[in-house]
């Protein structure tokens, strides 16, 4: 690792980069290694490789017990188990969705021909801006998916209420959101069901993989049976269903997260502790806050870049930062209503989305997780820091370094395709 001592010292205007490998956001967090090729060798052994198989049942037991829910049905991955989910709860029509969240919140809809209706967030939380919600209510709506972005819980209490009163379904995307509470209570219990997603940028990981959560047993049934083609037995097809079994390796994997994960929530607090310490002084930059009274996986770290207090843009840094070998992430811009078929069919949602819009130019995630060490951490905030500092040089200088992450479109020059 390199320290800047001058603005020649950025990679991005010729220095050598500051890590000799790349540090990436979402890199696996890996359990007991040797633990993991036993229950390969016994999956194998016993030949049973997915369709319902013990270390499936062992893994389903094991995640409901520590959620306190009385039901976990688990997936291929967290994008099929929206859809059953949000088939399974018979919505149609509209369904009322953030769009400062990953694609496959507002895919998992529209795959179903179901329109995701676009709501602003909350500048505080990241997530569904409740009072928004409530204007976005039309005849046609059926139901409406928090997300609890970073891991931070919705406004479940204020989203139920309404969700009561209009009668709609609700349910949560709680991809980030595993080992997670809100209000003292873990998040996977709350709304009709609840997605968890256990892919491997995930701080816990089955390779790929994801689960259904809900207390009700009706529900539950239904999906269960929609993960399996519909089948309630041999040669009986009683619903229309998928395939969207987990594999007994991906619950080997599971199982084994598991007996690590208060060790991965360890080293991920330690890194969001230091990261805010080393940069809670930095103008312009602010980081989101997990309160300390709730469980909290810390597995995003996520920045606010304004560029009026930091004397350089989001997309400079990570352009800077890129340089550097630390692979940041933009997560989630240019936010959903920005993707297509979204900004064909909704030309004017930004409109309504003041907030997701700023969020999408100023938001930015940092490496964590166990392969980032605390002297990681130190050296991109110094980088960061060096960069606020000598903002002013560095911006006067940049343009003829070498890009790596590519043209960085303006959301203003993008704004021409949306009309
Ligand atoms: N809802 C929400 C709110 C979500 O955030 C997600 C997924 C979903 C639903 C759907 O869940 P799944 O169907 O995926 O279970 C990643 C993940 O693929 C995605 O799961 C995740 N959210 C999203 C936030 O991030 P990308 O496009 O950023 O992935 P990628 O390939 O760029 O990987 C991120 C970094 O991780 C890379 O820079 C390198 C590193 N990496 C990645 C993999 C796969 C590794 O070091 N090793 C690896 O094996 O989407």
């Amino acid at each position: 690792m390199r320290k800047k001592k001058l603005v020649d010292d950025l990679a991005i205007l010729g220095g050598p980069p500051a890590f000799t490998d790349e540090l990436y956001v979402g890199r696996p967090n890996i359990g007991d290694h040797q633990r993991f090729l036993e229950r390969v060798n016994d999956l194998l052994g016993r030949r049973w490789l997915t369709n319902n198989g013990p270390y499936v049942q062992e893994f389903e037991k094991r995640v409901a017990d520590y959620v306190g829910v009385r039901h976990c049905i688990t997936m291929c991955n967290a994008t099929v188990a929206l859809e059953i989910a949000i088939r399974a709860l018979n919505l149609t029509g509209e369904v009322i969705v953030p769009s400062f969240t990953f694609i496959a919140t507002a895919h998992a809809l529209q795959w179903q021909e179901i329109t995701p209706v676009f709501c602003d967030v909350d500048p505080e939380t990241h997530n569904l801006d409740p009072r928004r919600v409530e204007e976005m209510i039309t005849p046609r709506t059926t139901g409406i998916i928090g997300v609890h972005l970073w891991g931070r819980g919705c406004d479940v209490d204020v989203l139920s209420e309404i969700a009561r009163r209009r009668r709609l379904r609700l349910m949560f995307d709680a991809a980030h959101a595993f080992a997670c509470s809100y209000k003292g209570k873990m998040i996977g219990g709350f709304g009709a069901a609840e997605v968890f997603s256990f892919h491997a940028t995930k701080f816990f990981n089955t390779f790929e993989g994801g689960a259904v959560v809900t207390n009700d047993d009706e529900l539950a049934t239904r999906i269960r049976l929609m993960r399996n083609f519909g089948f309630a037995g041999y040669d009986k097809v009683v619903y229309i269903g998928t395939n969207g079994k987990m594999s007994e390796v991906s619950a080997a994997m599971g199982l084994t997260s598991l007996e690590s994960m208060d060790e991965f929530i360890t080293v991920n607090r330690r890194n969001y502790e230091l990261y805010r310490e080393l940069l809670g002084g930095e103008s312009g930059i602010s980081l989101i806050s997990y309160g300390d009274s709730e469980k909290c996986n810390y597995q995003y770290v996520v920045l606010e870049v304004d560029e009026s207090g930091a004397g350089i843009s989001r997309d400079e840094l990570v352009e800077i930062l890129w340089a550097e070998n630390v692979i940041a992430r933009r997560y989630f811009y240019p936010g959903c209503h920005r993707m297509e078929p979204y900004r064909s069919y909704f030309p004017d949602a930004r409109l309504a989305l003041p907030i997701t819009e700023r969020l999408c130019r100023q938001v930015l995630s940092l490496p964590t997780g166990t392969s980032v060490s605390e002297e990681d951490v130190r050296m991109i905030c110094q980088l960061i820091a060096f960069v606020i500092e000598n903002s002013h040089e560095v911006r006067a200088r940049m343009g003829g370094g070498e890009k790596k992450v590519g043209p960085l479109p303006d959301i203003e020059e993008e704004n021409v395709f949306c009309r």
